[in-house]
């Protein structure tokens, strides 16, 4: 594999010099960076960061089998680019689930082969250290197998600073109770000013990054993400993937990064206008490029829709979540296409294979569970193109 046919095409002597690192395994610096999205159209970066993820994964896509529980959508924090969040005195349009509830959540899978649950939520006073560790506990108890990838560096700040906890204390804590990886939220943007006008009072830049590399210390694996598309400019996307990257060289514990697009719908952000598809692609692509350290950039498809999902499978993108099956409402509430997020592993096989890629379900720790290379179903003997998906909404 080789980037010369590339190389003949461009004719900006700092794009070219990019690409040359690309093809060399040179890491790209922050100036460089900067260029690409100043500089970089689609098909160039889609270029250099499908030359990249098919030196790292070949066609292998990555998704898993996976549901989300949602504790409350009350918030103490008003994140200006909150859809979901009702504060406390909108309560009656809210829901504060108790421990049995979600109990019931978790049971309502005991006949299905999921292997993860997503927890994630508001925060609140009553969902604190007691109320998680005895909730994973009790998981676990019931179904010892099931991956817990639950909470962010926006619940654990609150609540070890309300328990008097260090960081260091708090999520050994967690992890004795059963918590097995941290997902990506909470990450926004970690330029100062931006995050304090969109994300003002919950954990800051430092604090977030700090939590993580706690926990990779520990041994364990987490996600990160990016919310792009709003006030922020292209530096300060650059300078979020730079600190990522940066931690990941101390730390080698991030799994994947996931690029979420700020959605518009029903918040104080409403004004904003949202970028576009192209502009969601290039952000994959030079989030590959850039991230060279990590080993898997998602689409989630809940929020960027399935066939926004399928291009970004070839600009870098080599995973794309998992089942979900309508057990999440941030990115519904926030005007994402996909209105009841739910995914068979059927599609999702069909999705991935219906772009020339080769679907491999994973465990949340990237061990593979089923490789389906071979599988050919009726609907795909019959496949001549790259038409939409029959099971879109
Ligand atoms: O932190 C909230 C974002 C995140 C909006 O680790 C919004 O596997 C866009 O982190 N527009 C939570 N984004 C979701 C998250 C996540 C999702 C999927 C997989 C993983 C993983 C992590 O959702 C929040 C915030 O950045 N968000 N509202 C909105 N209007
Ligand atoms: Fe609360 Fe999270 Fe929404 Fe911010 S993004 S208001 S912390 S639920």
């Amino acid at each position: 594999m080789s980037l010369s046919n590339l190389f003949a095409t461009i004719n900006d002597k700092d794009l070219l010099a990019i690409a040359k690192k690309v093809e060399n395994n040179e890491r790209i610096s922050i100036e460089d960076g900067i260029i690409l999205y100043e500089k970089g159209e689609l098909g160039f970066v889609s270029s250099l960061a499908n030359y990249i993820r098919e030196k790292k994964h070949g066609l292998n896509t990555y998704f898993n089998r996976n549901f989300h529980i949602e504790p409350t959508n009350l918030c103490l924090y008003t994140c200006s680019f909150c859809s979901y969040s009702r504060l406390i005195k909108q309560r009656s349009e809210g829901w504060e689930y108790t421990m049995e509830e979600m109990m019931d959540m978790v049971k309502a899978y005991d006949n299905q082969p999921v292997t993860e649950v997503h927890i994630v939520g508001g925060v609140l006073p009553q969902y604190d250290v007691k109320f998680y560790t005895e909730f994973f506990r009790k998981i676990k108890e019931h179904r010892p197998e099931l991956h817990i990838k639950a909470l962010t560096p926006v619940e654990y700040h609150y609540m070890f600073k309300k328990a008097k906890l260090s960081y260091e204390e708090g999520m050994q804590i967690m992890a004795e109770a059963g918590l097995d990886s941290m997902p990506g939220g909470g990450a926004e943007i970690f330029d100062e000013a931006i995050r304090k006008d969109i994300a003002g009072g919950k954990c800051s830049s430092e604090e977030w990054l700090s939590i993580h590399e706690i926990w990779h210390k520990m041994g364990k694996k987490s996600n990160a993400t990016i919310l792009y598309g709003h006030i922020e400019t292209f530096a300060h996307r650059i300078d979020h993937l730079n600190r990522l990257r940066d931690l990941q060289d101390r730390t080698g514990g991030f799994q994947t990064f996931i690029p979420l697009k700020f959605r518009n719908k029903d918040n104080q952000m409403a004004h904003v206008p949202e970028v576009s598809v192209i502009e969601d692609l290039r952000n994959y692509a030079i989030s590959r490029i850039f991230l060279d350290n990590f080993d898997h950039i998602k689409a989630y498809w809940p929020m960027i829709g399935r066939n926004v999902a399928q291009l970004a499978l070839s600009c870098g993108v080599n995973d794309i979540d998992g089942t979900i099956d309508d057990t999440t409402k941030i990115y519904s509430m926030a005007g994402s296409e996909e209105q009841n997020p739910s995914m068979s592993t059927h599609d999702l096989v069909t999705l991935i294979k219906r772009v020339g890629k080769v679907p491999i379900e994973r465990d949340t720790l990237y061990n593979v569970i089923n490789d389906f290379t071979d599988f050919q179903n009726e609907e795909d003997k019959q496949f001549k193109g790259y038409l939409s998906l029959p099971v879109l909404n």
